[in-house]
């Protein structure tokens, strides 16, 4: 999926309502490929009770996701880079910890207490592409994706690393159970391209 250049609000995915059952662990995988020295590029943003429940953006030294407005950030993980890279994350909330891999290695991982006992509460709005300032809106232009997006997947479980491995090895990637990457080429709006392998 391809999120044009020139920045603009218009240009996105959106699910709703994006998942069905409140979630206290999961694991997300996707590929990325990221047009370079474009600052911060924000590619996913997760709202239902509040507009920052769950946000994935990349910044040009590191790596930064939030769940439940709560930060993890992944300072020695940097993934600018203008080739595709296969990243996927797991967080659970009995210890708070995030783990970050990198092409199916593991590469750093971040707690923060106050993701403990949190649950990520089903039916908000996922959007691929913008940062939701509100519950499915409040898109700025200064925070869009526009860079290329493959094989986006969201997992109610926290997969091992021999699963997250496998993934990246095989490039055979399983269904997501709780976002499943081929609905989206139906959802997208604006100047936002599928282009089929
Ligand atoms: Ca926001």
């Amino acid at each position: 999926m391809v999120f044009p250049e020139l920045r603009s609000t218009e240009n996105y995915a959106m699910k709703h309502p994006a998942i069905t059952s409140d979630l206290s662990q999961l694991s997300s995988c996707f590929f990325i490929k990221l047009v370079q020295d474009q600052g911060k590029q924000i590619f996913v943003s997760y709202a239902s009770e509040r507009d920052n429940d769950m946000i994935f953006e990349i910044h040009p030294t590191l790596t930064r996701f939030y769940v439940g407005n709560n930060q993890f950030s992944f300072t020695s993980t940097n993934l600018y880079d203008d080739t595709w890279q296969h990243v996927c994350l797991t967080w659970e909330n009995t210890q708070g910890v995030m783990k970050l891999y990198r092409d199916g290695q593991f590469a750093e991982q971040v707690t923060n207490h106050a993701t403990k006992n949190f649950a990520l509460k089903a039916g908000g709005f996922l959007v691929l592409g913008q940062e939701q300032d509100s519950i499915g809106g409040g898109f700025e232009s200064s925070q869009t994706f526009h860079s290329r997006l493959a094989s986006f997947n969201i997992w109610d479980k926290v997969l091992s690393e021999s699963d997250i491995a496998a993934q990246y090895t095989n490039c055979s990637i399983p269904h997501g159970s709780v976002i499943n990457w081929s609905v989206f080429k139906n959802l997208i709006h604006g100047n936002v391209a599928v282009e089929e392998p």
